[in-house]
């Protein structure tokens, strides 16, 4: 029995694994994209983070919601809204990529999915990805559709999700590479499988386009998972924060860059491709950003939920905030995102972190991913 009190309704959607969620005793949800996330189940975050190291887990990611862009200027218009140089993608691939303003601030860091030539599905962080899509393909006059399609990303995670999802789609899920996807059958209807998903841990995401059958998906996911200890689950804090996986919203907004966000490697910058908030970018990459997204372990019990950003110092004086914080049972320590001014971000630089209970903490800054050798 689901003991959340959530209300549903237009504005906050439910997903069609809403049944299967309940029936899991879901314990509790976030919004995102304006649709329900499950966010935990009978299991400890700590628990479900040992699981997803070791076995498979099926996530409700619903709420990844695809913004499509097909026609004459697709191309056009995706790339004009990415850093990322789109211009070699190929079809059936999936590209992490930072979106930017005209001030090359950061919008949204989707995974852009290249159906074809003059179609792209921008799977999309929190935030209206389609407003700004539409508002310029009006104001450039491009030759463009958009809309958000009726498509509902469920997500297979965990070392035994090959196992799991050969049981059900066959031999061919083991050739699927690293963010690239396939048109797999299932029952009686095709489905595009990616291997992606937000853990560290290897997994796919099926983007499910009939809503009438995700019982069916799940219950048949389910099913086959049997065998390999499979667990109803949700992108976890722990594992995301060890394997730093970035979380519009939380580590980035509105008021960052991709090049804060470490996000270099996905920035063409060197006028190779046009895209809106070129130049802004680079100007701040001549003189380099003034903050980086890095990791933080810290001492002391473990912490409560970050829920607005924790002065980090060095030596009395403010150098940066904390913006995502857990315990973690691996490290047996707090582990941390957080943003750091320039000077202060190299690993091992010892800071001292303010915590939102009154606790000062000592810490030191990591390497993204955490790794062992970090603990020191
Ligand atoms: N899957 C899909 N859509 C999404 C997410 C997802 N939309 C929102 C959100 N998650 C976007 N954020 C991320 C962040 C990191 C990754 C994917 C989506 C990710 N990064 C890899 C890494 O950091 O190791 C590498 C990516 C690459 O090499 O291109 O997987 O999870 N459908």
């Amino acid at each position: 029995m689901s003991t959340t009190k959530l209300n549903v309704s237009r504005r906050i959607r439910a997903t069609p694994y809403k049944s299967c969620v309940e029936s899991h005793g879901v314990s509790g949800y976030s919004v995102v994209n304006h649709t329900v996330l499950p966010k935990g189940f009978r299991k400890t975050v700590e628990e479900d983070y040992w699981h997803l190291k070791k076995y498979v887990q099926i996530w409700d990611v619903g709420c990844q919601r695809q913004v499509a862009i097909s026609g004459h200027d697709a191309a056009k218009l995706t790339q004009l809204m990415t850093p990322r140089d789109l211009t070699n993608a190929t079809v059936g691939q999936c590209l992490y990529a930072p979106m930017v303003d005209e001030a090359g601030r950061m919008l949204n860091d989707p995974i852009i999915l290249k159906l074809a030539e003059d179609c792209f599905w921008l799977s999309i962080a929190d935030s209206d990805v389609l407003l700004w899509a539409k508002g310029l393909a009006v104001g450039m006059q491009l030759d463009v559709q958009i809309h958000e399609p009726d498509v509902w990303p469920l997500s297979i995670q965990g070392p035994l999700s090959d196992d799991l999802m050969e049981k059900v789609f066959g031999r061919v899920v083991r050739d699927i590479r690293f963010f690239r996807f396939k048109t797999l059958r299932f029952e009686d209807f095709d489905i595009i499988v990616a291997r992606s998903g937000y853990s560290k841990q290897g997994g796919f995401e099926l983007y499910l386009d009939k809503p009438e059958r995700g019982a069916a998906l799940w219950d048949a996911l389910w099913t086959a998972g049997q065998e390999f200890n499979i667990s109803p689950g949700s992108p976890n804090l722990i594992e995301r924060v060890e394997g730093g996986l970035l979380s519009y919203g939380n580590e980035m907004n509105m008021e960052n860059n991709p090049l804060e966000c470490a996000m270099d490697q996905y920035c063409q910058l060197d006028g190779s491709i046009d895209f809106i908030g070129r130049e802004a970018l680079r100007l701040i990459q001549r003189t380099g950003p003034q903050q980086l997204i890095r990791g933080v372990i810290f001492n002391g019990e473990k912490c409560p939920p970050c829920q607005s950003p924790w002065p980090i110092l060095r030596d009395g004086v403010m150098v940066g905030q904390v913006t995502t914080a857990i315990w973690s049972p691996r490290f047996e320590n707090n582990i941390a995102l957080g943003m750091l001014e320039r000077n202060h971000w190299q690993a091992g630089t010892e800071v001292t972190v303010q915590v939102e209970d009154g606790s000062i903490r000592n810490g030191m800054v990591t390497d993204l991913p955490m790794i062992d050798h970090c603990t020191g």
